[in-house]
């Protein structure tokens, strides 16, 4: 017998693409596309092609990511390549473009925030149009009913900003899916549990109520600065943004204490159509950038959770540096999507070393120090609830 909310056979359609994992941001840096192409290689080695429809997206377009972006700043990632860049350099241009012959390249990088971070690096404007073109198929397919969930690990880049680079991300993928819901759906719900602040997703839907935006973060000294408890949106957008800023080593069950209780009460008084949920795996347990404590299972609830409220559902990736940990946890998250819940033992695949010592599936939580008292999150969801009642619900 299917309980009818969490055992409805979902529809799931998934989006991946090839190259992905062929896109470098550079030797040291953090953000590694490859850990897409081993969530790939998890979710095919598990036998869940099996369970839900794969597709290659259609990579987005100058003109799509132009339903956000700007025209300049959308024209500069296309044009911007490592050669262009190194010209610069050697004519002089690039610090800012004074003796510049090369159209002033370092001013704009500097405009466009194109740098450390954000580096430029071949095959840059496609890597974004891969990531954009699966979430906003992604969301096309939910929208036409074609689907229940739709999957784009290659997605959930949720600090870009209208004309600007922030965080490891230039095209927010995230912003243009929900953009898409809003054609056919009147109230689009945001939930984002990467250990940073999603504040592009926040920033672009700030002062409107159809969309309600919802991240869970560290907060206090921390990338991007922003999100603190008393941020709840601006003018018709008053009360639909909602941050719950969190303290290094929250546990699963301190997360779910307040994740649950936060979206049953957004879920009751927003009563959204549509779910969009950001999967960041920086907030796992011994990620190399966050601070949290989360296991495999501890972040997979949010996305059962989500689930279990049986709306259309959009799956994207996000934040996530121990590579290792990121592809056990979406390859789960993709089984649970799809209905099927993977062993314990990792299937033989081409990553396989990788998932050393163990050959395991789980990601353990340590025994780091829990900095969120229970009084603490008591009081950060005391007041996100206070918020919530002046939504009118
Ligand atoms: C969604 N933390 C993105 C999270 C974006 C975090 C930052 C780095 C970092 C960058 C590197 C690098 C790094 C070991 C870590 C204030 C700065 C400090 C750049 C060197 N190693 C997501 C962004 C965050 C780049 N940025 O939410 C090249 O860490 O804290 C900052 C800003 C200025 C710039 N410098 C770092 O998870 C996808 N960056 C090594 C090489
Ligand atoms: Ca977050
Ligand atoms: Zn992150």
């Amino acid at each position: 017998v299917m309980s009818p909310i969490s055992g409805t056979k979902k529809r799931t359609c998934y989006f991946f693409d090839s190259d992905i994992g062929n896109y470098h941001y550079g030797p040291s840096h953090p953000m590694k596309p490859h850990r897409i192409r081993m969530t790939h290689s998890l979710v095919m080695n598990y036998g869940l092609y099996k369970k839900m429809e794969i597709f290659r997206a259609k990579p987005a377009t100058r003109k799509e990511m132009a339903q956000f972006h700007t025209d300049e700043y959308v024209d500069f990632l296309s044009r911007v390549s490592p050669d262009l860049v190194d010209a610069a350099a050697e004519s002089g241009a690039a610090g800012g473009g004074a003796g510049g012959r090369t159209g002033g390249i370092g001013r704009e990088m500097g405009k466009f925030n194109v740098g450390d971070d954000c580096p430029v690096f071949d095959g840059l404007f496609e890597y974004c149009s891969i990531s954009a073109g699966g979430s906003m198929e992604g969301a096309a397919r939910l929208s036409r009913d074609k689907c229940d969930i739709a999957i784009n690990w290659a997605g959930g880049l949720h600090h870009a900003k209208k004309a600007e680079a922030s965080g490891f991300c230039y095209i927010n993928d995230i912003v243009l899916g929900i953009l898409e819901l809003l054609r056919y759906h009147p109230r689009v719900l945001y939930v984002d549990i990467d250990v940073h602040h999603g504040d592009g997703v926040e920033e672009a839907f700030y002062t409107t109520d159809r969309v309600m935006t919802c991240s869970f973060h560290k907060y206090g000294e921390f990338f991007p600065g922003t999100g603190d408890i008393k941020d709840i949106g601006h003018g018709k957008g008053k009360n639909y943004a909602v941050n719950f800023p969190l303290r290094d080593g929250i546990t699963d069950e301190a997360y779910k204490s307040v994740f649950e209780p936060v979206i049953s009460q957004i879920m009751e008084w927003y009563r959204p159509s549509a779910v969009v949920l950001q999967c960041g795996g920086d907030s796992l347990s011994g990620d190399r950038l966050g601070t949290l404590n989360l296991s495999m299972r501890g972040h997979a609830n949010c996305v059962q959770f989500i689930k279990s409220f049986g709306l259309p559902l959009l799956l994207l990736g996000g934040g996530g540096y121990t590579i290792r940990n990121v592809a056990r946890t979406w390859a789960f998250e993709t089984g649970l999507a799809a209905g099927q819940e993977l062993g314990h033992e990792i299937p033989m695949n081409e990553y396989y070393e990788y998932f050393g010592p163990t050959y395991h599936l789980d990601v353990p939580q340590s025994n780091a120090e829990d900095l969120n008292t229970r009084e603490y999150l008591e009081k950060i969801k005391t007041q996100v609830f206070e918020n919530l009642r002046n939504t009118g619900g």
